[in-house]
């Protein structure tokens, strides 16, 4: 285990599930509330991750007991100037943007609450998991603030417009099933098994093609963003980039020989 910072922590998981690497969010005192050093440790960590071809898959968890994320601090921010709060605003604008641009997939733990600037966090990963007693929300409008780390334009891309104004304007919070039924969370386990859950899942994409997995997330979020004539090219120029792999031809044979086939990013 390789410490980022105090509050944020890296870990790779052993033998073959090595290509999975564990972010854990450690900061007990304030329930994972991102202050000025566990962001600092967020952009350390995600940077590493970024740079290490052998890393496949990552998984944002909690080692606190009942929260994946507080949000911001709130008691740092009470002591910050108007363009400190700017300053701090924009790292955390950019640290979650970072995350979403990871070529490799991305999946939020959630136990507990997920709130502001948290669930800011776990909407830009790819995929979450919840426990039954998962509380997810956007408070920041009864803070007589906006949502500003990307809530306003990643939850309605995700769940729609009108739900999206709903659960902002009324800052309601709602539970890991009803985030599952709006779209807003992949799936929701008895409370405690998100982990086991999430690690089931990453194992999934761990075993298939990382060159493939790259370019299908790629394909995905940057089509998304274009008209459907230039996204159904870039699909093409996705999978032209797949054409000349190693891996491709290790899938057929594996096919033909009937076995797992044994991947190795080339
Ligand atoms: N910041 C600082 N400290 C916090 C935070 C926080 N966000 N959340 C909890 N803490 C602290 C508490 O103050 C408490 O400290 P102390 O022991 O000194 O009183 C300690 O953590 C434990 O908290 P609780 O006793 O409340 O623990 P519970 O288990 O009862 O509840 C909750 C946990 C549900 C997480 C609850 O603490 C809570 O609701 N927290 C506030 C959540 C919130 O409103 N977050 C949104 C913040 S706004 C935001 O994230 C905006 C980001 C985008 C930036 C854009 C700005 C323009």
């Amino acid at each position: 285990e390789s410490a980022s910072s105090e509050s944020v922590k890296l870990r790779r998981l052993p033998d073959s599930d090595s290509g999975i690497v564990e972010v854990n969010l450690d900061r007990p005192v304030a329930k994972n509330a991102i202050g000025s050093d566990m962001l600092r440790g967020l952009q350390h960590t995600f940077e590493a991750i970024d740079k290490d071809s052998s890393a496949k898959v990552v998984m944002i968890c909690s080692s606190v007991p009942k929260v994946f994320c507080a949000g911001a601090d709130l008691k740092e921010r009470k002591k910050m100037t108007a363009s400190e709060v700017q300053f701090y605003v924009q790292c955390l604008r950019s640290t979650f943007s970072f995350i979403e641009a990871l070529q490799i997939p991305t999946i939020a733990v959630i136990e507990g609450a997920a709130l502001g600037g948290g669930l800011e966090m776990a909407l830009s990963c790819d995929l979450r998991v919840c426990g039954e007693d998962a509380i997810l929300g956007l408070p920041e409008t009864g803070l007589a603030i906006i949502p500003g780390a990307g809530g306003t334009q990643r939850l309605p891309r995700l769940v729609g417009k009108s739900v999206a104004k709903e659960l902002i304007f009324t800052a309601r919070r709602i539970s890991g099933r009803d985030a599952v039924s709006i779209g807003l969370a992949n799936c929701c386990v008895p409370a405690g098994e998100a982990h086991a859950k999430a690690i089931g899942i990453a194992r999934e994409i761990n075993e298939k093609g990382p060159i493939a997995i790259r370019m299908a997330k790629r394909a995905i979020n940057e089509g998304l963003e274009m008209d459907k004539e230039s996204a159904l090219e870039l699909e093409g120029d996705c999978y032209a980039q797949i054409l000349n792999t190693k891996d491709r031809l290790e899938g057929l044979a594996a096919f033909a020989e009937k076995r797992k086939p044994r991947y190795t990013g080339e």
